[in-house]
């Protein structure tokens, strides 16, 4: 930027107070360190009223004399302040704090076999989305790595309207009807009296209610999983969750599941790391969306339908109208149908983000519900809650929420109306106005016609009675190192819940899912006693593991997507980092320079190298493999920092895979890893003993795992 040459931001004035600020000088924008944004009386746009009014002084408010009072009649003024001051609208009451982009969808295989939904019927057809992840307890402001679900919801632009399908990152519920998810949600967010805690669900009224609905112990192990600590929105699954119906042109019904896979497969951080990334970054999965993006890296879902018949639902040994139940891939296989990639970000979080809204009850023809309760309750919730937010029905008229194909009817008027309709005729049937919108029988969406008969009960069917059988699937199902996690997890929670008896409650429920769970949470409870199985109308039956329901058990080998951190000091080896930075960036991952200063380093060629991060900015936490290459001397320098020792301890203590030289040495003495050995860690790389290329191979292979025993006592 070029500096003005004689306005500086040390010019004083009448009109800017005498304050040494940004703002206007003269004819010239001056900012703070004396360089020169903009010429004035050449703006970018002339600014206004939103009346359209040109401004002369942004800077100063309407005054009976350089030092009088503010008078009432500064329209400008008044005008800015009242739309500040409305600048909020209430926040989500669930799902509050989120992240969205925009992307294609695509078709991938014509499904005209089970579905009219015009989006999925020509293969390389695309059509635009609207994707916003979320956390589900905490505020808007909350961190990103709570212990929490993650919303997973997708506005689909089709031709024949809008199809939001609002699903979560795991595929279960905590509860089987919508009149208890008011009490739910009471109970998980903060206490009504005192506002805390604030994003986690390790606290006595979560616990407590936890505790007396035993549906929700299936939804407990996936919460207990390292599901709720992802390691990116990236890297999550996404599920529609409940049962829909999909019907097609000749009106055949098929029942389905909706499934996401990410290209980049489901991932997650270790709590430990999660605890900390909460401090170093509490925006560490919108930044990483943001950025992927950002950079072209476009993160990419395989969208799946799992269907089925009626028959096969009938011959399955669970309701598939009870959302805390899942269908597993091994019974019936999912088929890949379509992929979203998402490519853009949002050009503004408040119009587009903010002002999003999603409703379950937003279907299109060729889709429809199912009895399930959990779903009905939804069809109603959203689209009520809609109103609550934005303020009127006419929500449907802000850009994103547009639908991107023609729509016309004859709803009318409404707070924040922007349509201008015209002529006379605004209600149907009509024998005016030729060119009002009308009903088609032909192209219009048809519900489908399901028999329904019945008493007017407030029940429960029988078939939803069995809260255990799948709630021990899904932790027989997982590996040794994901079901250690789930009984840590586990002791954490209810380590803080403050109440014995829930405690306890809770242990009388784990029992009946498996005793040695129950048993390994009791010993890290620190409870003696034996644990009496709560009664159980319907025990826990076998059922099949299911791999599919690992995460571990599914990855894949690689780095794409994924970040290394490479900490240096003056003196780093140039050839060396620069084979580092190329094998990095050849398996898809991002090289972060970590150092001393954010200035940089100065290499062994004498080049400067420009930090990304300063040491204490840049935590291992925020990487997922690392690289030690600090000259001698600064290897010896970097031991005295904590934060630099922290970073390796908290690398080695995170599972991670770490590169180094022999330089780095004192700092895995100061971190109190001399023990640590290459010769039995495969995840100690140490160079240049070992090649560059062995420290990728180790890292595309992810954590050690078996060096989980030696940093945490393992239940
Ligand atoms: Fe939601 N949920 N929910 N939910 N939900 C909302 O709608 C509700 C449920 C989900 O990014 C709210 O716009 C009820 C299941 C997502 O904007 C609200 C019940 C699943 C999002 C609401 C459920 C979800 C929401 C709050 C029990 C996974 C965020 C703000 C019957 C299938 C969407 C809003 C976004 C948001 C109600 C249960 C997913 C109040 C009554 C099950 C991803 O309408």
């Amino acid at each position: 930027m070029a500096k003005s040459p004689n306005k500086t931001p040390a010019a004083k004035s009448p009109v800017n107070g005498g304050q040494d600020r940004a703002g206007v000088v003269g004819e010239t924008l001056v900012a703070p360190g004396g360089e020169l944004h903009q010429q004035a009386g050449e703006p970018a746009s002339q600014l206004t009223t939103n009346q359209g009014v040109p401004i002369s002084d942004n800077q100063n408010s309407l005054k009976a004399g350089a030092r009088g009072p503010v008078l009432l009649q500064d329209f400008i003024l008044r005008e800015k302040i009242m739309h500040f001051d409305h600048e909020r609208i209430p926040e989500r009451v669930v799902h509050a704090r989120g992240s969205a982009a925009h992307g294609v969808f695509e078709c991938l295989d014509s499904c005209a076999d089970v579905t009219s939904a015009d989006f999925l019927q020509r293969p390389g057809e695309r059509i635009p989305v609207f994707t916003r992840f979320s956390t589900v307890a905490g505020n808007k402001g909350s961190m990103d790595l709570a212990r929490d679900v993650r919303g997973f919801a997708v506005k689909f632009y089709t031709q024949q309207g809008n199809f939001d399908l609002v699903g979560n990152n795991i595929p279960v519920f905590f509860i089987q009807d919508a009149i208890k998810f008011p009490d739910l949600i009471h109970a998980a967010k903060q206490d009504p009296d005192r506002e805390f805690p604030q994003a986690q669900t390790a606290h006595d009224t979560f616990w407590d209610y936890i505790s007396l609905t035993p549906e929700s112990m299936h939804m407990i192990m996936w919460i207990m999983s390292d599901r709720t600590i992802p390691r990116s929105y990236r890297m999550m699954e996404g599920f529609g969750v409940h049962t829909f119906r999909l019907v097609n042109a000749a009106g055949a019904s098929t029942f389905v599941k909706f499934h996401w896979r990410p290209k980049l497969n489901a991932q997650s951080v270790v709590w430990d790391e999660a605890v900390k990334i909460n401090g170093a970054d509490p925006d560490f999965h919108r930044r990483d969306l943001w950025e992927a993006i950002d950079t072209g890296d476009f993160p990419e879902w395989e969208f799946c339908l799992q269907t089925f018949t009626q028959d096969q639902a009938d011959a399955l040994p669970f309701d598939v109208l009870d959302a805390t139940k899942v269908i597993p891939e091994e019974v019936i296989p999912l088929r890949v149908v379509g992929r979203m990639v998402l490519d853009r970000n949002p050009d503004n979080f408040f119009a587009e983000t903010e002002q999003v809204a999603y409703c379950a009850s937003h279907v299109v023809p060729g889709i429809d519900f199912t009895n399930d309760p959990l779903l009905q309750g939804r069809l109603f919730s959203y689209q009520d809650t809609q109103l609550k937010r934005l303020g009127s029905p006419n929500f449907h008229q802000i850009p994103i929420n547009q639908p991107k194909c023609p729509f016309h009817n004859l709803q009318r008027d409404g707070h924040m109306q922007m349509g201008i309709p015209k002529g006379q005729v605004n209600y149907e049937p009509s024998s005016l106005g030729a060119d009002v919108a009308r009903e088609s029988q032909a192209t219009g969406y048809r519900t489908f016609p399901a028999l329904e008969t019945g008493e007017q009960l407030r029940v429960r069917p029988d078939a939803f009675a069995d809260h255990y059988t799948q709630a021990r699937m899904f932790f027989i199902s997982q590996t040794e190192p994901e079901r250690d996690h789930i009984v840590a997890a586990l002791i954490f929670e209810l380590s803080k819940c403050n109440l014995a008896a829930v405690r306890e409650a809770v242990l009388s429920r784990l029992v009946n899912i498996d005793e040695t769970l129950a048993a390994r949470v009791a010993a890290g409870l620190g409870l003696r006693g034996e644990i009496t199985p709560a009664p159980a109308p319907v025990p826990a039956g076998e059922m099949e593991p299911s791999p599919a329901l690992s995460i571990l058990a599914k990855s894949a080998p690689g780095l794409v997507g994924r970040k290394v951190g490479c900490l240096v000091t003056d003196g780093v080896d140039d050839a060396l980092l620069e084979e580092v930075r190329q094998a990095v960036t050849a398996a898809g991952a991002k090289l972060a320079i970590v150092a001393p200063t954010i200035t940089g380093v100065v290499t062994a060629g004498g080049a400067l190298l420009p930090a990304d991060f300063r040491v204490d900015g840049g935590p291992s936490v925020l990487f997922d493999a690392v690289v030690l290459m600090p000259s001698d001397e600064g290897g010896a320098a970097l031991a005295l920092e904590a934060t630099a020792v922290n970073f390796v301890r908290d690398a080695f203590g995170h599972l991670k895979v770490i590169g180094y030289l022999p330089s780095a040495a004192p700092l895995f003495v100061k971190g109190g890893l001399s023990d640590a050995n290459p010769d039995v860690d495969a995840g100690l790389i140490n160079f240049p003993k070992a090649a560059v290329a062995d420290f990728i191979a180790a890292a595309e292979s992810g954590r050690i795992w078996a060096r989980e025993p030696m940093v945490r006592k393992v239940f």
